[in-house]
């Protein structure tokens, strides 16, 4: 089922102290849409927020993970770790990662996959640089991006997938997609699941959009018919801008 989401993603931001303060600030504020609330600090920090906001409307989820089972991968963290503190989802693809950490197509299928055996939920990022839209390419990019990394699956794995369409050149820049840009977007998204897997995947699945939204952003791109929430990234890290998006819907 289709569902509104706000995803709070804190990236490399807050250390424990700061986790701590925020997630106290979070547990204050007053959740007045139907949004649910998820917030991706990192990985240190996991345990913690989780434990925190056991008894809370907040789920903790994770930037990113392995696609190995476990083995000699220094420095990495696989699906089983998330699980074992409390963790059911996980951002996958996200630009920053496909940027400064090579991960492409071929690597988010394998961490897709394995997400996905071990029953995490995945938030799957993907969208297109400046020069793919200026050049009108973005649907090709967008199209490519979601057909290499997910259409190897079957239908009935897409309910555990929520898509995040996140183009590049609004990521943290303070330059947002117009809502219409949003819209018209999240519209190709699911007419391309419409075109694969057919009218019960394409309608049920959730589409976020990502880049630069605010509180006074929030609403317009949220009434949109085909967004259905938000990956936040610089506004989830003050609790009050947080939940003014949250509560934008
Ligand atoms: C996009 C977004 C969160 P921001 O990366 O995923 O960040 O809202 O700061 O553009």
């Amino acid at each position: 089922m289709r569902k509104n989401i706000v995803a709070g993603n804190w990236k490399m931001n807050n250390d424990l102290p700061l986790s701590e303060a925020l997630i106290s600030d979070l547990k204050k504020q007053t959740k007045t849409s139907n949004a649910e609330v998820m917030i991706a600090p990192t990985f240190t920090n996991l345990w913690h927020a989780f434990e925190a906001t056991r008894h809370d409307d907040i789920e903790v989820i994770a930037q990113n993970m392995h696609f190995a089972e476990n083995g000699a991968y220094t420095g990495e963290v696989s699906a089983e770790m998330l699980k074992s503190v409390g963790i059911k989802t996980v951002i996958l693809g996200h630009s920053e990662r496909r940027a400064y950490f090579n991960e492409d197509d071929a690597i988010l299928a394998k961490k897709v996959d394995q997400a996905l055996t071990k029953g995490l939920r995945v938030i799957f990022c993907f969208g297109e640089e400046l020069t793919d839209r200026k050049a009108a390419n973005h649907e090709a990019v967008v199209e490519s991006q979601i057909k290499n990394a997910l259409f190897h699956l079957d239908a009935s794995a897409f309910k555990n997938i929520v898509l995040a369409y996140e183009p590049v050149w609004a990521i943290g820049t303070g330059e947002t997609a117009s809502p219409e840009q949003a819209q018209d977007m999240h519209k190709f998204i699911r007419k391309t699941l419409n075109d694969k897997y057919g009218n019960q995947v394409a309608d049920d699945m959730t589409i976020l959009y990502g880049g630069s939204v605010k509180p006074a952003n929030a609403k317009e791109i949220f009434s949109k018919p085909d967004v259905d929430g938000g990956l936040i990234g610089g506004a989830a890290l003050k609790a009050e801008d947080f939940y003014a998006i949250v509560n934008a819907f």
